[in-house]
């Protein structure tokens, strides 16, 4: 009888995403601050990503008795984001620009930024001013920060934050209890955030499964389903509308300006964005509006892209397109196949009762942005609507 040939032995070893020494030194970061209250600061218009990510983060400091506040100063508007955060009573306070007056800074003896570095958030400049050292910062977006900061993990190639967040509970800085309510709906939030920076895990790569994977033993799906659930209001509904009925398609580019939106309905772009993409010969969406906030008579150009082209880097793309401020900030930037701009509209904010000085507004505005989107788009002819 012939001897079967034994397995040939591979040696494939496990793959490390966070080195040792990472966790060792969130765990001293932590230990140093033991019994103190820190500020969570998430970017203003905060994603499944950046709430999961804060939470995971509030739950890990609380095994050193650190006391965590997770605050906000724009709005949560996406109706996916609203609905994480009621079903998972997940604790993000809104602060909003009345309430940043009467804040007593004094409370918090340090801040950690969550899937920002402080550049998509209003109070990073109250935080500065009130001279909060800055504690941690965890994040996956492209840049370098120039906060002073104790504990950096930046890591762009990481697709979500909340992989990045998951390591730390698979190192064991907190251990997760499938008996635990808080646990359990932590662990969906984090399944939603990862979900959602990866577009459904197509873009997860195999830290991002590891993860996934960790999570799956918490995590409860039917909650995740209820999330997911959550339907577009009417508002959004019209600006999807709006972005279809004033695309222009040319060159697998499809650019559409919105007009005017209210604060609360920003999200609609990027939901809009999200719709255009998908439509048969376009690789890339840009879909853009003013925004309004009445209480701050405040305006900005916002605009989303959204691209299927592996070769288009959003991040460069917008960069090129719309350049910098006069203190050298980008109007926009991105990850993977995502992207945004914000162009504060300035002098020329609010008077919209005036409806001719509202139109000359917006034509002023959507007509730059097509100028300034036309030799990336297509350098031989011009975008028209
Ligand atoms: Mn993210």
């Amino acid at each position: 009888m012939a001897t079967a040939n034994p397995l040939p032995t591979l040696d494939v070893a496990e793959p490390r995403f966070m080195p040792e020494s990472k966790a060792e030194q969130l765990h001293q970061t932590l230990e140093r601050h033991r019994g103190d209250r820190l500020l969570v600061i998430l970017q203003d218009f905060p994603d499944p990503d950046a709430l999961s990510s804060a939470w995971a983060f509030k739950l890990i400091a609380q095994t050193y008795r650190i006391d965590c506040d997770l605050a906000y100063a724009g709005t949560l508007s996406h109706q996916e984001n609203i609905a994480l955060v009621k079903l998972t009573n997940l604790p993000a306070q809104r602060w909003t620009p009345q309430s940043l007056k009467e804040r007593d800074w004094s409370l918090y003896k340090g801040c950690v930024f969550v899937d920002t570095q402080g550049d998509t958030s209003q109070l990073t400049n109250l935080v500065v001013e009130a001279e909060i050292p800055v504690v941690a910062i965890f994040d996956h977006h492209n840049g370098e920060t120039d906060l002073a900061v104790e504990f950096l993990d930046l890591r762009p190639q990481v697709r979500a934050t909340a992989t990045i967040l998951t390591q730390y509970l698979q190192a064991g800085l907190l251990v997760f209890d499938a008996d635990s309510h808080a646990h359990v709906k932590c662990a969906t939030a984090l399944m939603h955030g990862l979900r959602s920076d990866t577009q459904n895990l197509q873009l997860a790569r195999e830290d991002d499964f590891q993860a996934a994977a960790y999570l799956s033993r918490f995590y409860d799906a039917q909650l995740l389903g209820a999330i997911l659930q959550s339907s577009r209001s009417k508002r959004v509904m019209d600006v999807i509308e709006r972005s279809l009925r004033n695309r222009a398609v040319q060159n697998n580019f499809c650019v559409a300006g919105v007009g005017y939106l209210r604060y609360e309905d920003r999200d609609a772009i990027p939901q809009a964005a999200d719709f255009l993409v998908t439509e048969e010969n376009v690789h890339t969406a840009l879909v853009y509006g003013i925004v309004h906030d009445e209480d701050e008579q405040i305006e900005l150009v916002v605009g989303s892209l959204r691209t299927s082209k592996l070769t288009l880097d959003p991040d460069e793309f917008l960069k090129e397109a719309f350049g910098q401020d006069s203190r050298g900030r980008f109007f926009g930037g991105g990850r993977a196949q995502a992207g945004g701009f914000e162009i504060p509209v300035g002098f020329l904010s609010g008077n919209n009762d005036q409806s001719d000085f509202a139109r000359l507004k917006w034509e002023t505005f959507d007509t730059r942005i097509k100028q300034k989107l036309q030799d990336l788009v297509n350098p031989s002819s011009p975008l028209q609507s």
